[in-house]
């Protein structure tokens, strides 16, 4: 049994309330962690840890030498990459290959690529006229904007944690994390790499917790918290919001999605049932990005479901480092209940269950695990809860389509605005699709194709603000004008 501690001023510390909360695993259902739960008493030393830290050796670095640092950063996760696979798989249940190729690469990308980007970043420089005809230079500096907090959530814990850790302490801020209560490992391992490289103390803190009226509340209410960075659900957004309004602190969210998968009949078609079957069931649909609205073109719908169908029911359920296996459980038994709700309320809305629908059997040693079958519905209304609703589970509602402009109207009735992915060999209809849907992100012919110097975000309710290359510095830095007579 694992104990899992606070990250405090560059020490593991007990939680001063002397709680703690249990972590089970998805896969069976087994406790495999207790961890320390913060307390207000908890939260307050973590950010006046984070504060003191700006004052010191921390805020006196230059840019190189910070950028030393987030290089020792990368280069020790990429050093302890079996340590942080395994954190993450306990926690998450997911299959090893998702770790390896995608959720721990991307930590160590998260720390490189912004200390490449702080040091290249273009500045404003303007030598302007005076009437005295000596000029002024007026030019612009960032500046951190100081105590970061970082709430992220459990799905992709790692990448999604330091996809803001890395930028917020590119900028020279430094940061109060607070992992999802589901999610702690990951986040607190990387304390340790923190130390091993010698990152000044009170720079990176974790504390754990849950939200309201817990530790992810006592951050964001805290006063010395200068900016919030979120990711997770639109109704927490919502919340976390109204704390932010207090101190009139600055918030970036990358909120939830019902994102729509868009497939013509031009299409490459076993690319496209790959690329869809990829975008709704990856992580067992536990993806913001994911598809849980597909729109095929009439012409291939028909072969489209029936392909679609045979891959999801090709799934190897199994535990994340079993090599026959290739699929895993939902974070939580609390989650797959929502996701079953929703899986009955498909069939009272009239669904047709083209596959799927419940709990696959499991042997003895898995059966107190989260697991869920991968499920395709077709013949619902637009109006069905299924079709508006984030499920964030592994499942898609499929319903053909017979025109460019009655697709693009159906992607865009929605209140999320998230990402898209776009099926065509017509990329003279690729590009004009993607500038009418109203979303963050388009991929055509592909799907979370990332490169981090992108502006990366949600439209409408799926979030406030874009992080992503100079767009990350937009929010982690304040630019002040000076103007210098001469
Ligand atoms: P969540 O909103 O329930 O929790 C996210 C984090 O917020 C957790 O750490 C939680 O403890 C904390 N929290 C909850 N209530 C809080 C409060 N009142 N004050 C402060 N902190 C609070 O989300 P989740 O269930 O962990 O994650 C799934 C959701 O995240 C989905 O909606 C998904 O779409 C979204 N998501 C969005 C993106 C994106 O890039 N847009 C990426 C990943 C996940
Ligand atoms: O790739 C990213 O930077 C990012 N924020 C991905 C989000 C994945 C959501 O589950």
């Amino acid at each position: 049994m694992q104990g899992i501690k606070n990250f405090i001023n560059g020490e593991f510390v007990d939680a001063a309330t002397g709680k703690h909360f249990e972590k089970r695993s998805p896969v069976d259902g087994k406790v495999i962690a207790h961890i320390a739960e913060a307390g207000q008493a908890d939260v307050d030393a973590a950010v006046v840890a984070a504060q003191e830290a700006l004052k010191g050796e921390w805020g006196k670095l230059t840019v190189d030498q910070r950028v030393d640092l987030l290089y020792g950063v990368a280069n020790e996760i990429s050093r302890r990459f079996e340590d942080f696979v395994a954190a993450e798989m306990a926690d998450t249940g997911q299959p090893r290959h998702v770790m390896t190729s995608a959720f721990i690469p991307r930590g160590a990308a998260n720390f490189k690529v912004f200390a490449d980007i702080i040091k290249n970043v273009p500045n404003e420089s303007f030598p302007m006229a005076t009437p005295d005809g000596r000029g002024a230079l007026n030019y612009a500096i960032r500046v951190p904007k100081g105590v970061i907090a970082v709430i992220s959530p459990w799905n992709a814990p790692f990448l999604l944690m330091t996809w803001k850790v890395g930028p917020a302490l590119a900028c020279g801020n430094t940061v109060v994390v607070k992992p999802s209560e589901e999610t702690p490992m990951t986040t607190t391992l990387l304390g340790e790499v923190m130390n091993t490289v010698g990152m000044p103390k009170g720079v990176y803190n974790v504390i754990h917790g849950f939200g309201p009226d817990s530790a992810g509340e006592f951050l964001t209410r805290h006063p010395l918290v200068d900016a919030i960075t979120f990711t997770g659900e639109t109704r927490t957004g919502t919340a976390i919001m109204k704390a932010a309004a207090e101190g009139v602190r600055d918030v970036s969210f990358e909120l939830g999605g019902k994102n729509a998968g868009i497939v013509f009949a031009d299409t490459d078609f076993t690319a496209a049932v790959e690329g869809i079957f990829r975008s709704a069931f990856l992580n067992s649909g536990q993806v913001c990005l994911g598809t849980e609205r597909v729109y095929v073109e009439r012409p291939i719908f028909e072969r489209f479901v029936l392909a679609l169908k045979a891959k999801c029911e090709a799934v190897k359920f199994g535990r994340p480092d079993d090599h026959a296996a290739n699929y895993g459980p939902l974070i939580s038994d609390e989650h797959r209940q929502k996701v079953l709700s929703y899986y009955s309320k498909a069939v009272e809305e009239g669904a047709t269950v083209v596959t799927g629908g419940g709990i696959p059997p499991m042997s003895a040693d898995l059966a107190g695990g989260n697991w869920i079958q991968p499920t395709i519905w077709t013949g619902l209304p637009e109006t069905a809860a299924v079709v508006r609703e984030e499920i964030f589970g592994p499942c898609c509602h499929i319903r053909p389509f017979e025109s460019e402009d009655e697709v693009v109207n159906l992607a865009n009735a929605t209140d999320y605005g998230l990402s898209t992915t776009i099926w065509t060999s017509d990329l003279s209809r690729a590009h004009r699709l993607a500038a009418r849907i109203d979303v963050g992100v388009t991929w055509v012919n592909s799907w979370f194709l990332r490169d981090l110097r992108t502006a990366f975000g949600g439209a409408k309710q799926s979030g406030i603000g874009r992080e992503g290359g100079v767009h990350s510095l937009e929010f982690y830095t304040e630019t002040r004008n000076i103007c210098v007579k001469l």
